[in-house]
C-alpha cells in the first residue's frame, strides 16, 4: 500500500485535498503513484510502439512505393492527433485520399469544420457501417489516378492509419464480407495484406502504426481515450480522468444526461479546480459516474478503476454522445500533420 492509499479507497464524497492532489494528463511533477489505483508505473507518460509497428513501418514504406493512391484514415474525433506525419514524408509524390473515420462517433459540427479547414483535397467523413458512402472511396481513388485501372493496369491502393481507426473494417465493407480480421482493440492487424476489390483495383490493408515517441502528451491522452493505444501502455484512471474533464468542459449536457449527474454536476465543477494539473475534478467526476453506475466496493466506496473503465467504454462506443476531442481552432497556426514535435525519424 502506498503512502496515500488507492484512489478507490477514497470515502464516498470525499475528495483529495488540493495539496494532496496529484498531477495528471502528462504534467506529472508529483508522485502520481500515490493516487493511481493500478501501481504499474510511476509516471503518466504515454508511449506505445510495440515491435510489430517497426516492421509495419518498413512494410508500409515499401507498399507506398508501389501504390498509386494512399487512403489515409484519421480518426474523425481527433483528426490532428491521429494523423501520422511519417506518411507525408513517405508519400510525397502520391495522391492521398484522407478519410475522417468513425464520423458517427464525432461531433458533426466539428467534423464539418475539419473538412473545411483541411489542407488540399477535402476529406471524406465516413462511418464504415454506411456501405453506400464507403463506395465513394474506390470511385475517388479512380479519379485520383486517372491513368490506372482497366486490363493490365491494376490500380493499387493502400490503407494506412493509426491502430483501431477502422482500416480493416473499411476493407470488409468494400469487399462485402469479413475477409480481414477486425476487433475493438488496437493492433489487431499485424501484417500487411492485399485484397482484390475489383478485377483492376487492389487494396492493401496495413497494421495500425503510431510513432516511436509521443512528444505531445495531450495528443497521447486523446489517442488513448479514443482507443488507439494498447491498454497496458497507459493508466486507465489517468486517461479516463483526462477524458471526463474534457467532456465536462465541452459536452457538459451530454455527460450530465448520460450519467444522470443533474444534481451533482454544478457542485463538482464549482468546487474543484479546472487546472489540468490538478486531479481533484477528475476524481470527483469519476466518483460520481461510478456511484451512479454502482461501481462500488464494500463500505460504499467507489471503485475508481471500474468507474474509469465504464466511462471510457461508454465514451468510445458513442454512448455519451457524438464527441470530438479536437476542433481546428484548437491548433491555431499549426499545419495539419506537420507539427515539428510530431515529426518522427524516417524508417531505418
Ligand atoms: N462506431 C464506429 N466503429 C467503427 C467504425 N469503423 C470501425 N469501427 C470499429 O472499430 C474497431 C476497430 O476496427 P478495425 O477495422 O479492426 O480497425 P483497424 O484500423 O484495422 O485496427 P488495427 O488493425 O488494430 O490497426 C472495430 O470494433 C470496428 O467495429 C466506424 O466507422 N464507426
Ligand atoms: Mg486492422
Amino acid at each position: 500500500m502506498r503512502a496515500h492509499g488507492r484512489l478507490g479507497d477514497c470515502a464516498p464524497r470525499r475528495l483529495p485535498s488540493r495539496a494532496a492532489a496529484p498531477l495528471l494528463f502528462g504534467h506529472s511533477l508529483q508522485p502520481v503513484n500515490s493516487i493511481m489505483p493500478s501501481s504499474t508505473s510511476n509516471s503518466t507518460k504515454i508511449n506505445w510502439f510495440p515491435g510489430h509497428m517497426n516492421r509495419a513501418r518498413r512494410e508500409i514504406g515499401e507498399a507506398i512505393a508501389k501504390a498509386h493512391v494512399v487512403i489515409e484514415l484519421v480518426d474523425g474525433r481527433l483528426p490532428f492527433s491521429s494523423r501520422n506525419p511519417l506518411l507525408h514524408e513517405l508519400a510525397t509524390d502520391k495522391p492521398i485520399l484522407t478519410v475522417l473515420a468513425k464520423s458517427d462517433l464525432a461531433d458533426p459540427v466539428a467534423t464539418a469544420d475539419w473538412q473545411d479547414a483541411w489542407p488540399g483535397e477535402r476529406p471524406l467523413a465516413l462511418a464504415m457501417s454506411d456501405h453506400k458512402s464507403v463506395r465513394a472511396i474506390p470511385k475517388r481513388c479512380r479519379e485520383l489516378a486517372p491513368g490506372r485501372g482497366g486490363p493490365g493496369r491494376t490500380l493499387r491502393t493502400l490503407v494506412v492509419g493509426i491502430p483501431n481507426v477502422g482500416k480493416s473494417t473499411l476493407i470488409n465493407t468494400l469487399i462485402g464480407r469479413r475477409i480481414a480480421k477486425v476487433g475493438d482493440r488496437p493492433a489487431i492487424t499485424r501484417r500487411a495484406a492485399r485484397f482484390e476489390l475489383d478485377s483492376d483495383l487492389s487494396i492493401f490493408d496495413s497494421p495500425g502504426v503510431l510513432w516511436p515517441k509521443l512528444d505531445d502528451q495531450e495528443g497521447a491522452h486523446r489517442l488513448a481515450a479514443s482507443g488507439a493505444i494498447g491498454a497496458a501502455a497507459f493508466e486507465l484512471v489517468d486517461v479516463a480522468g483526462w477524458a471526463v474533464c474534457f467532456v465536462a468542459a465541452r459536452y457538459r449536457e451530454e455527460l450530465t444526461l448520460r450519467f444522470n449527474l443533474h444534481e451533482e454536476i454544478d457542485d463538482i465543477l464549482g468546487s474543484t479546480s479546472d487546472d489540468p494539473g490538478d486531479a481533484s475534478r477528475a476524481v470527483a467526476l469519476l466518483e460520481a459516474v461510478g456511484r451512479k453506475r454502482g461501481a462500488l466496493r464494500s463500505g460504499g466506496y467507489v471503485d475508481l478503476d471500474r468507474a474509469a473503465d465504464l466511462f471510457l467504454r461508454d465514451l468510445r462506443a458513442g454512448k455519451v454522445g457524438p464527441i470530438s476531442f479536437e476542433r481546428p481552432e484548437d491548433f491555431p497556426g499549426d499545419h495539419l500533420g506537420n507539427s515539428p514535435e510530431t515529426i518522427v525519424d524516417p524508417v531505418d
